[in-house]
């Protein structure tokens, strides 16, 4: 497949440096392959975006809602084909990526839906003769940053508000699944959406900083790295630009000593290895209460060892590799480092020999820690791995929880319904998972993090469309 950009409605190719995106399952596998957008792209997109926005935002909601619903169609009836592309170019299975092909339609429609919804408020006015009214506009151009590890989801909940609400977007996907960008794209340009409206440049890291310290961006939407989020944050502060940035996390699994053994073991195993751990909601900390840590232990370290680890697309696989050479080099690093520092391997920490030594693999790892001093306990690895301390109290297990500098998400084990009101009390993250694995996020509700995990508003939902508008307060008198 040939790698190309969308700038006022027209694909054409990057005029930036050559790039390659491999499939990491199979390295050698060429995936898609071109020349990335530079600024010179960034500039004439966010000028289209510029033209096409006023006459977006006049354009009646419905009629809006309209092609974001055509678009929902196209997805739905393209998941299975990119499902296999996506576990193709980005190592999720194949299951997993059908999977988001659909939400990214389930996004979609949420916000066609939004056209049937009230946009603003009627006042009472104190003064004889007046209404005041409160409503909303879009924006104008907004910046969108996202990453990697869902290529079409995090770009859906973030361009469907945006649209729907009357902005324009010039949108940087992270350059090494462009595969999936220009499908998700090429959906929004086929519904409808109108030239400049949606411009896409898939570019690197100094490319995406152009875009973000454009003067003619109205707002920025980024998800990734805490650092890269801050950079943003501070930038976007600096000039007066509204932001969001979602990103990392170190989210802990806390099992009570009354959890449902079971279901406990299950939840977890889909939180810290789904996609291969590359979710900012991954479960990487767990927290076992005395008296359920030992018999948790052995049956969740033996359910990872047998997870079926192989090529994203094969049938029957439940964990692909990581996106990318470097990625997996970082994992091992971090997993060698928590052994030096004295951590017990319990299951993975290898790498493979074989036929999967060829591929970005890093084998599900669970790592019984001596303290919380450890960096594989503070830091986010972006990967499959998993380590472990104990707690003698449910109080104690929602300290070392929250005793982090990230605030994302976090699943709580118990089947005593005051225990779990008291962790909802207890923890500061932004998604709190009772007796559910810690990842997933629905449309309609906010999603976002504490702490070093989220800036600015939250995503998702109305929290969506509190960032995508802003209200004028109308004083009306006839
Ligand atoms: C999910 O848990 O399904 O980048 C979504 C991420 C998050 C999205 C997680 N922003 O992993």
């Amino acid at each position: 497949m040939e790698l190309q950009n969308l700038v006022d409605g027209r694909w054409a190719d990057g005029k930036g440096e050559e790039f390659t995106s491999t499939n990491p399952s199979r390295p050698s596998d060429v995936v898609a392959v071109g020349a990335l957008a530079g600024p010179a792209e960034v500039d004439e997109a966010v000028a289209a975006a510029r033209r096409a926005q006023p006459d977006w935002a006049r354009t009646p909601h419905h009629e809006r809602a309209a092609i974001l619903s055509r678009a929902a169609a196209l997805i739905d009836a393209s998941a299975d084909a990119w499902g296999h592309e996506l576990a193709a170019e980005e190592g999720k299975t194949r299951a997993e990526g059908v999977g988001e092909a659909q939400r990214a339609a389930q996004i979609l429609r949420y916000y066609a839906a939004e056209a049937d919804h009230e946009t603003g408020q009627l006042y009472a006015s104190p003064r004889r003769g007046e209404q005041i009214l409160v409503t909303r506009r879009a924006l104008g151009v907004v910046g969108i940053i996202t990453p990697f590890n869902f290529p079409i989801a995090i770009p859906a909940w973030k361009i469907a508000p945006a649209l729907s609400y009357g902005n324009a977007v010039v949108w940087k996907p992270a350059s090494i699944v462009p595969l999936l960008a220009m499908r998700f794209a090429q959906a929004l340009h086929d519904a409808g959406v109108p030239p400049g409206v949606v411009n896409m440049v898939v570019a690197d890291g100094p490319t995406g900083g152009h875009l973000v310290d454009h003067p003619g961006i109205h707002a920025v939407s980024f998800t990734g790295s805490t650092a890269v989020g801050q950079a943003i944050a501070a930038s976007c502060a600096a000039r007066g630009v509204p932001v969001q940035a979602e990103m990392g996390g170190k989210n802990p699994a806390i099992v009570l000593d009354d959890a449902d053994l079971d279901l406990a073991v299950d939840q977890v195993l889909l939180g810290a290895y789904r996609a291969t751990g590359q979710k900012c909601t991954a479960t990487s900390r767990l927290i076992l209460q005395d008296g359920i840590a030992e018999p948790f232990l052995a049956a969740f370290a033996r359910r990872a060892s047998e997870l079926v680890v192989g090529d994203a697309v094969a049938p029957g696989v439940q964990m692909g590799p990581l996106v990318s050479a470097a990625a997996r080099d970082e994992v091992q690093r971090g997993i060698d480092t928590a052994v030096r520092q004295g951590a017990r391997v319990l299951a993975g920490g290898s790498p493979y020999g074989g036929a999967l030594a060829d591929g970005w693999f890093v084998p599900p790892t669970v790592l019984d820690l001596p303290s919380t001093t450890l960096d594989v306990w503070r830091d986010e690895l972006f990967g499959p791995v998993v380590g472990v301390v104990r707690a003698r109290t449910a109080a104690e297990a929602f300290a070392l929880a929250n005793d982090s500098a990230f605030g994302l998400s976090a699943s709580v084990f118990t089947t005593d319904l005051g225990r779990a009101l008291e962790s909802v009390d207890a923890l500061d993250v932004g998604q709190l998972h009772v007796n559910s694995e810690s990842a997933g996020a629905d449309p309609h509700v906010p999603f976002g993090g504490a702490k070093r995990s989220g800036y600015g508003p939250k995503e998702q939902g109305r929290a969506a469309r509190d960032f995508y508008t802003h209200t004028t307060t109308v004083y009306l008198r006839g």
